[in-house]
């Protein structure tokens, strides 16, 4: 895939727009060293110190959840590693009222609206605090309270059901708007263009947000396209296109807050293309050195978004060593109290196999269910 450049930074007093930087450019705020290229709008107070928090947190979960699945406790995971800064700047532009539909990698999304960590980590475990009774795989988390719809695994669905929440919200007369995250792998499955094609047609409330990681499992993102950009992609279907540094965490924020503002404005919908990169395996099933040169990897290290996150706010003096040593110890003290909690916890009751599924349990269904607290074979 071309590469493209980073534009310019605005000119002073001007705030540098996502919209004008367009599908073919990088809209970047601040560089991988720290340094603002182009001047941070004002913010919500404390939100640049929660974001480095948040992706810390992350960060220190992801790596428990995957010992815990090298330890044999849970069957599988996925971590965000690298993807924190794309993840929560873009997940942050939400409000409680909005639904999102996550792909692969935004669990730290459905921590952010308010799911609580016992939820997330009995989802994995799939045992009775499970909200979800373990029926399914681990980090599809779903949460109805705080509109975090579950993740379904066939990929690039979640643009198809996005598209279509979007236009329930329009059909209702709602003001929420739909987030429809996919990954870079996602653009070459049919759903991507339904779900595109439509959001157009109606000018949805929707925000498309790919999380070009660079792969798709062993597939490269050069393979999986000749486009010049995934953000270009969007013109085709009548919407722009804004491509982002994903692993500036301000500058996803910014973009995709102008994104949801807009569509709840009724401008239609946006597809935002954060540019970032997958330093860890596919998932714990997945051993990237048999497919990749880990040496790309390692060159995206240095753009680590947690690194140049905490770069720029030490510059303002908003985060110090100190603080960031007191954090850490007091989130993995959270995180094993919570592994704790939840793994005492029983297996699903059994009659959650008959809860949930149909609003008025069927007869055979209900004899089956009799028969098993019994005892019988059913
Ligand atoms: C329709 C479909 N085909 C294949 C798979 C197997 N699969 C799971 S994740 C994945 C790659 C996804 O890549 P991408 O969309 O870039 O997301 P990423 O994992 O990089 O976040 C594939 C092929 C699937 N889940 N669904
Ligand atoms: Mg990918």
């Amino acid at each position: 895939m071309a590469k493209t450049a980073t534009k310019p930074a605005a000119p002073a007093g001007k705030p540098l727009d996502p919209y004008e930087v367009g599908p073919l450019g990088l809209f970047q705020l601040v560089d991988p060293s720290g340094r603002e290229v182009a001047p941070v709008p004002a913010l919500p107070p404390g939100l640049a110190v929660r974001f480095l928090e948040a992706m810390l947190f992350q960060r220190a979960l992801d790596q428990r959840m995957l010992n815990l699945q090298r330890q044999g406790r849970i069957g599988f995971y996925g971590t965000a590693k690298g993807q924190e800064g794309a993840t929560l700047g873009t997940g942050a532009a939400f409000e409680a009222d909005d639904w999102v539909f996550p792909a692969l990698r935004e669990g730290a999304v459905s921590l952010w609206r308010g799911f609580p960590l016992t939820h997330y980590i009995a989802q994995c475990f799939g045992n009775a605090m499970d909200p979800t009774h373990g029926r399914q795989m681990p980090c599809h988390y779903s949460d109805g309270p705080h509109h975090y719809v579950s993740l379904s695994s066939p990929i690039a669905t979640q643009v198809t059901q996005a598209a279509g929440a979007a236009r329930a919200v329009q059909i209702l007369g709602r003001k929420a708007v739909i987030g429809g995250y996919l990954g870079d792998g996602a653009t070459s499955e049919g759903e991507f263009h339904a779900g595109l094609n439509f959001a157009g047609v109606w000018k949805a409330p929707v925000v498309f947000v790919c999380q070009n990681n660079q792969w798709a499992i062993s597939v490269p993102v050069g393979k999986q396209t000749a486009s010049e950009t995934l953000a270009v992609k969007a013109l085709a279907y009548g919407m722009p296109g804004v491509r982002v540094d994903g692993n500036d965490v301000l500058a996803c924020y910014v973009a995709a807050k102008a994104a949801v503002d807009r569509a709840r404005a009724g401008h239609g919908p946006t597809f935002i293309e954060c540019l970032t990169y997958r330093l860890g395996g596919h998932s714990s099933s997945d051993d990237p050195t048999k497919y990749r040169d880990e040496s790309e990897a390692r060159a995206w290290e240095l753009k680590d978004p947690l690194l140049r996150h905490k770069a720029w706010l030490v510059a303002r003096g908003e985060w110090s060593e100190a603080r960031e040593e007191a954090f850490l110890a007091e989130a993995g003290k959270q995180i094993t109290d919570a592994i704790a909690a939840v793994e005492a916890a029983p297996p699903p009751a059994l009659d959650t196999l008959f809860r949930d599924v149909y609003a008025t349990v069927p007869p055979h269904l209900l004899d089956q269910q009799r028969r098993l607290e019994r005892g019988e074979p059913v």
